[in-house]
């Protein structure tokens, strides 16, 4: 059929069957995944727009894609191997089999958000992807927790923070460099949901989501949540890997004025993302009824959700949503209202949600060099009639 329609389909046959995937792959610049927005080809960044993630726990197809580098191409799953090395006790080399057959294997609905989530809306612009909401998901990761397997290798005690190695190459195709080597503290690397993950919604991670190994930290900035996992290393100092160090995933430790130069010095790591809700549903611009159910979902780092309000009068009122608790700790939270809209006409629906230490969502945030952790309302209009 190619060859009658003068176009070259990629029938490339191999004893795996794997022509298939590859031939998507070749079409389809999002490998599969549906109805997000591409941010960027190279390296591939796409995000969802906030009415496909309705669902409670994000589809593996509507998981945003937040590459610093380029993936590596068909990884051999079974041949793949974690090294657990640095300030332990005993390094130890796991394919994902040991992992499986050594330690607790669990499965959790655990967040993770990019931390330039929100982006768009800084003034003046800031660098990167220009995220507007989507660059967040809930999906349910099964894996063996990190905490478990740093217990076996034997943390030593002058040990403080982990470093994260993965398979996906620089930009540039330099071998040398790494597009991006961050790690944790390492008593947040010992809490009990941070995972090495080998599946993501019951079937193998998706090529773009890590495949075929990844950690996820929730509630941290998603840039812990190295894909491509290759190796775990632990220091006796704080990391200074790709992305570690200058203005990458770090903001002023004290505000500044809008497009203010900050020292690199005067910048702190980001660690636990900032309380936040999405509105699913309706979507932008939808024609609602006067009375009309909204629902959405919120999270805050790794703490829980006390309450969500919303407003359709700019702030000056509010009722309480319905709030649904965490399926699991690290999960974000479902919430839903019904509004009773007086006129048929244009509204504006804000949510508001707040965590269980009072933290409360802001209507602006502080301006940051990179446009981190914008955890400002998310304001949907809507047409009643
Ligand atoms: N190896 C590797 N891990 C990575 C990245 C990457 O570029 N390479 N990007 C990080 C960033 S910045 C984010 S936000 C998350 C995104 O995860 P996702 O693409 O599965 O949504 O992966 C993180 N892990
Ligand atoms: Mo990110």
């Amino acid at each position: 059929m190619g060859a009658l329609a003068g176009s070259a389909l990629p029938f490339q046959y191999d004893a795996s069957g794997d022509f298939i995937a590859r031939a998507l792959a070749d079409e389809d610049p999002l490998f599969g995944k549906s109805g997000l927005t591409l941010l960027n080809d190279r390296p591939l960044n796409a995000e969802t727009p906030p009415e496909l993630l309705d669902d409670a726990i994000t589809p593996t197809e509507r998981h945003f894609i937040r590459n610093n580098g380029l993936p590596p191409e068909d990884p051999n799953s079974d041949a793949w191997v974690l090294a657990v090395d640095g300030l332990v006790e005993q390094p130890m080399n796991l394919r994902i089999q040991d992992l499986r057959e050594q330690f607790e294997v669990v499965t959790k609905a655990l967040v993770i958000e990019c931390a330039g989530n929100g982006r768009r809306s800084f003034e003046p612009p800031t660098r990167g992807n220009q995220w507007s909401f989507g660059a967040v998901g809930c999906s349910q990761w099964t894996g063996v927790r990190l905490k478990d397997v740093l217990d076996k290798a034997g943390v030593h005690p002058d040990a403080i923070y982990t470093a994260h190695y993965g398979a996906d190459g620089h930009l540039s195709g330099d071998p040398s460099r790494s597009p991006i080597s961050r790690g944790l503290p390492i008593w947040k690397a010992m809490t009990e949901n941070v995972l090495i993950a080998f599946e993501m919604n019951g079937a193998p991670l998706h090529p773009m989501n890590g495949a075929p190994l990844r950690l996820v930290v929730p509630g941290w900035p998603a840039s812990t949540s190295h894909k491509w996992l290759t190796r775990i290393q632990l220091r006796d100092r704080v990391h200074d890997g790709a992305k570690m160090t200058g203005k990458s995933y770090r903001v002023p430790a004290y505000p500044v004025s809008p497009g203010a130069k900050v020292a690199d010095q005067d910048m702190v790591i980001i660690e636990r993302m900032p309380v936040k809700s999405l509105i699913t549903f309706p979507a932008k611009d939808a024609k609602v009824a006067l009375s009309s159910d909204v629902r959405g979902h919120a999270w805050s780092g790794d703490r829980e959700i006390s309450k969500v309000e919303i407003s359709t009068d700019f702030g000056a009122s509010w009722i309480a949503a319905e709030l649904d608790p965490a399926v699991n700790r690290g999960a974000w939270q479902n919430w839903r209202a019904t509004l009773e809209l007086a006129q048929p006409r244009y509204y504006e629906i804000w949510a508001r949600a707040t965590d269980s230490a009072g933290d409360v969502q802001p209507f602006g945030i502080d301006w940051n060099p990179k446009g981190y952790l914008n955890n400002s309302l998310h304001r949907v209009g809507v047409h009643a009639s």
